[in-house]
This record gives C-alpha cells, sequence and structure tokens, in this order.
C-alpha cells in the first residue's frame, strides 16, 4: 500500500459550458489512480479575477486522499485539463478547466511548475469559500486554517450557484 496523503484540488471553468465542465471533472478526480474522492464542495459562481474581459467562473473544490506524489497527481490534473480542451493563450485567459493543487498534507515545494501550497489561494475568494465550506479547519501552511483564510478576503464577487450534491 502506498502511503496516503490528503490533497486539496481548485476547480475553476468559464467555457464551453461550465458547469458540465466542473461535474465532468469531478468524475475524472474520482476515478484517479490510487485516489479517492473524499469531499466535493458545492460550486460557486464568481467574478473573473486578473483579466476582467471574460466571462463570469464556476468553481469548486475536491477533497483527495491519494498515494500519488505531488508532480504524479500534477501530472493527471494536466491530462484532465487537456482533455478538456484546455488551451493556454495568455496569462489569465479564459479556460475549459483549471486545476490547481492548493494544499498536499503540510507540503512546502516550490519546483518548476510545482508550488504548493497554491501560491495565491489565500487571497482568492472564489478559492477560500469553497474550500472552507468541506474543509474550514484545512491549514494553510504558515497562514492558518481557511476559515481564517476566509474571514480576510472580500467575498462580494462569489456566490453560490448549486448547493452540495453527493
Ligand atoms: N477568476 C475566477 N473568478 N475564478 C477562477 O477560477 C480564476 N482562475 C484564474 C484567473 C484567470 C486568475 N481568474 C479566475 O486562473
Amino acid at each position: 500500500m502506498p502511503e496516503l496523503h490528503l490533497a486539496y484540488v481548485a476547480l475553476g471553468a468559464n467555457l464551453d459550458d461550465p458547469v458540465r465542465q466542473i461535474e465532468t471533472a469531478r468524475t475524472e478526480l474520482a476515478k484517479l489512480d490510487a485516489t479517492r474522492l473524499l469531499g466535493f464542495s458545492s460550486l460557486y459562481a464568481s467574478k473573473p479575477h486578473g483579466y476582467s474581459d471574460q466571462p463570469d467562473y464556476v468553481n469548486a473544490v475536491a477533497e483527495l486522499e491519494t498515494g500519488l506524489t505531488p508532480r504524479a497527481l500534477l501530472d493527471h490534473l494536466l491530462d484532465i485539463e487537456r482533455r478538456h480542451g484546455r488551451e493556454r493563450t495568455f496569462r489569465n485567459s479564459p479556460r475549459t478547466l483549471d486545476l490547481d493543487i492548493l494544499l498536499y498534507d503540510d507540503l512546502r515545494l516550490d519546483e518548476c511548475g510545482l508550488h504548493i501550497p497554491h501560491p495565491r489561494m489565500h487571497e482568492r475568494a472564489f478559492v477560500l469559500l469553497p474550500l472552507a465550506e468541506i474543509a474550514p479547519d484545512a491549514v494553510l501552511p504558515g497562514r492558518g486554517n481557511a476559515a481564517g483564510a476566509l474571514a480576510g478576503v472580500a467575498r462580494d464577487s462569489v456566490r453560490l450557484l448549486a448547493p452540495h450534491s453527493s
């Protein structure tokens, strides 16, 4: 048995039926090698952050128990993004599906293309709201827990779209 780890993954989509993109990605995450989907947040609609001339986003967060290393998990997430037709055009451009590792146990990692915890998660209500819904006590290394981080950001750009369904 590989050692198991607790990871949180952010999902975001704003092109080509974003709700369907997120729901399909949820199913694909549940089928990942050596991985169990332990939890999945409600879906949230959010105003685009970073580059405003694009459609609103749908965001959610998944909780995974995984035997994959961070690098292997990232590779699988990139595969799923590719299957969803993700194109990387310019920074902060709209996307069919974005999957980001937020947390992996209490790991801090800065490698090429792999930064854990996600370096901007603590300032993003569209990440913290769904994360705090399913894991308010999840620790952002060096920044306290998800519920505390959420209290420090404006959340008026994010609204509940579809409540949690299991
Ligand atoms: N804005 C919102 N609201 N949701 C996202 O998932 C998202 N993802 C991004 C950028 C372009 C920074 N903005 C976003 O990568």
